[in-house]
């Protein structure tokens, strides 16, 4: 049976991060690599997702065409994902003809099976910008939930948006507030796959924590549109218009492993799995499994796999404050197989995990070194040292060599079941416990003492079976190990005693290395460095430490006395005036009132608010702070708001109080 394993398609507007690649790229990687050992016919599919606003908006940023961002970051991203040891047999691109022709062949057959129709809608328009404001073009307040959404999605309530649902809407581009207009679309009738999409949950092997996120949807699925207001993606056919980019990107599944095989349809009747990150659980076990049984032509897929999400440090991972650790910054310092050990190690995929600079270490230097490394190094060292490297003939087994060859034989069975049911943190488990027994064996045998024929024998067999069986999870180090014993893999052999007698092994060397302390400490402070240089320039107190916990603020800012508190002369202001800066697009120019005195401050919330809605807004200042020029215009005072994940929020005042009240 031929298998098709996919990962969720990067966007082309960014390098990657740590965060990216542990819920789809990494997991992907170990399932294919294990298939792959084992001989199964499969093929493994991914690329940039390059259409959509995401892409249009970086590149009106910088002056380019979405094209031209498109490439940079499918070369960049492809080329970290690589290095990171992700094996795909296609990275290819949704911007490719290719892929273009197989949408538009896609929608045609759902159109003739009926599943297409046209509808007039209204759609929020930027009269200053001179345009539609489709998805992330436009942000504003999740009409559900009431948290800060874009115009496609709520992050907070995981629904998926359509831009009029949103209260307060604003053009991201400009700030200003966009007007209604009709245009006409195309509908997916989604609401038709209701009861096949139920039985599709119940029967494919869809993660517990996808299901449980589906289910809840059946009930109220809403048809979807299709359709978008601009120039860049797949054009849809006869009309000025263009899919939107979750119709187009799942088809790159299949377009990009057209691009590389004939048997491609093969591959999508055969057994498809996705890996993909819990986000997207609604466009991968909803949509496009409906996309796909409209079209006839495939089943939907087997297998759909959602993974957690990582935080650092304790905190939510944010580009735009930069609290993030980049891969390829982190390929410049520690070898790939670190991070793919950690991050598969800590816990199950489809748990969030906490990524902390110190548990990386510790995991690292006491179990994939202290454990594994030292079994493997102490084997090799011996045989090389007492036996000239060639593998001796054993003697007569006792109990402890019999438990030792058990042990391969079950860790290998049990390996493989947990492996087949993505139990990857299960599966490493497994095999550190093999290791550590390895390393009792060893010590127990006392080998330095004479004989130790079958130490030996037993013991660069079981380095062998561990190599191949970490492969999948470790490929670098197990590619070096298999390397040096001078052999090679096959998952189908790991469990039995593959090298025989006689067989000499190669050059040895230890083939990791220790993370130092010092290393970590400079890992901590150039995080700590980097999100306090990113935060947005502004006098608005937006730099106070957000954490969940006082513990965490006190391990952020040194305790301070009263006395420095006092120095402060924070008080009530009222917001008289709010004017754009002249030349700084994220700030505005205040006047506001303290009790008699009137001041002019000048403060990055442009972004946030509209001046509608801060005049008269009474709020807190700190007074004493010095005159600074930002941009050129003075600032007499700095006012006090909250931020967390990119949301700002002002500190007001509950009750009537005068103006010029002192706060404290
Ligand atoms: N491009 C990225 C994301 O939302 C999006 C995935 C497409 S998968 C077909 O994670
Ligand atoms: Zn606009």
């Amino acid at each position: 049976m031929k298998v098709l394993v996919t990962s969720a398609l990067p966007y082309a507007n960014g390098p990657m991060h740590l965060g990216h690649v542990r819920s789809t790229y990494i997991p992907a990687d170990i399932y294919v690599r294990f298939l792959r050992s084992r001989n199964v016919d499969v093929k493994y599919v991914c690329g940039t997702d390059e259409h959509g606003t995401p892409i249009v908006i970086r590149a009106e940023e910088e002056g380019k065409t979405p094209l031209e961002i498109a490439n940079r970051y499918h070369d960049i991203i492809e080329k970290e994902l690589r290095d990171l040891g992700i094996s795909f047999d296609n990275f290819s691109q949704t911007s490719r003809d290719l892929h273009h022709d197989l949408t538009q062949h896609f929608y045609k057959r759902i159109q003739k099976n009926g599943y297409i129709y046209e509808k007039k809608v209204m759609q929020l328009f930027c009269q200053k910008c001179g345009r539609f404001l489709p998805d992330r073009y436009v942000v504003g307040i999740c009409s559900y939930c009431g948290a800060e959404a874009r115009g496609d999605h709520c992050e907070a309530c995981g629904r998926h948006l359509n831009a009029r649902e949103l209260r307060n809407p604003r053009c991201v581009v400009c700030g200003s507030v966009p007007v209604q207009k009709e245009t006409t679309h195309y509908f997916f009738k989604l609401s038709a796959f209701s009861k096949q999409l139920s039985t599709y949950l119940k029967t494919a092997e869809i993660s517990q924590n996808a299901k449980n996120y589906a289910s809840r949807w059946l009930s109220e699925l809403e048809d979807w549109d299709i359709t978008r207001d601009m120039q860049w993606g797949v054009g849809i056919p006869n009309t000025d218009k263009v899919f939107y980019v979750w119709f187009d990107a799942p088809i790159g599944y299949i377009s990009f492993t057209k691009e590389i095989t004939d048997d491609w349809r093969d591959y999508w009747s055969g057994r498809v799995v996705h890996f993909i990150g819990k986000d997207i659980i609604y466009h991968h076990v909803l949509f496009w499994p409906a996309m796909l049984i409209a079209e006839g032509e495939f089943p939907p897929p087997a297998v759909v796999q959602a993974g957690g999400f990582l935080t650092l440090e304790g905190e939510k991972m944010s580009t735009s404050r930069n609290h993030v650790v980049w891969i390829r910054d982190y390929l410049n310092h520690f070898p790939p197989d670190y991070l793919r050990f950690y991050l598969v190690s800590a816990a199950s995929i489809d748990q969030d995990i906490d990524f902390s600079w110190r548990s990386f270490a510790d995991k690292i230097n006491t179990e994939l070194i202290g454990n594994y490394g030292n079994f493997i190094n102490r084997v090799l060292t011996f045989c090389k040292n007492h036996f000239d490297g060639t593998l001796p003939a054993p003697t007569t087994f006792d109990s402890r060599d019999l438990a030792l060859i058990n042990k391969i034989g079950d860790a290998h069975s049990r390996v493989t079941k947990l492996m087949e049911k993505f139990d990857f943190l299960g599966a490493i488990r497994e095999l550190m416990r093999l290791s550590k027994f390895g390393n009792e064996y060893f010590q127990s045998k006392e080998p330095w003492k004479g004989g130790g024929e079958n130490v030996v024998y037993l013991s660069v067999n079981l380095a062998r079976s561990l190599a191949v069986l970490l492969e999948p999870f470790i490929p670098f180090s197990s590619k070096e190990i298999l390397k040096q014993i001078k052999t090679t893999g096959g998952w189908e052999t790991a469990g039995e005693l593959f090298l025989k007698p006689g067989h000499k092994i190669g050059n040895i060397h230890p083939v990791f290395r220790k993370i130092e302390e010092s290393e970590v400490e400079a890992e901590i402070k150039k995080l700590k460095e980097a999100s306090s240089s990113h935060r947005t320039p502004s006098r608005t107190g937006a730099s106070t430490p957000t954490a969940k916990t006082p513990s965490k603020i006190l391990q952020k800012k040194k305790m301070i006395g009263l006395d420095d508190f006092e120095k402060l002369d924070l008080r009530v202001a009222e917001i008289l005036s709010v004017e754009p800066h002249p030349n700084a697009d994220k700030l505005y120019v205040m006047e506001i009132d303290l009790g008699g005195e009137k001041r002019q401050i000048v403060a990055g919330l442009r972004k946030y608010y509209k001046p509608e809605e801060l005049r008269g807004k009474r709020i807190v200042v700190i007074a004493n702070l010095k005159p600074a020029k930002l941009r050129g215009v003075e600032s007499n005072g700095m006012l006090l708001a909250a931020e967390k994940d990119g949301k700002l929020a002002l500190l007001t005042i509950d009750k009537p109080i005068e103006n010029g009240a002192v706060v404290g």
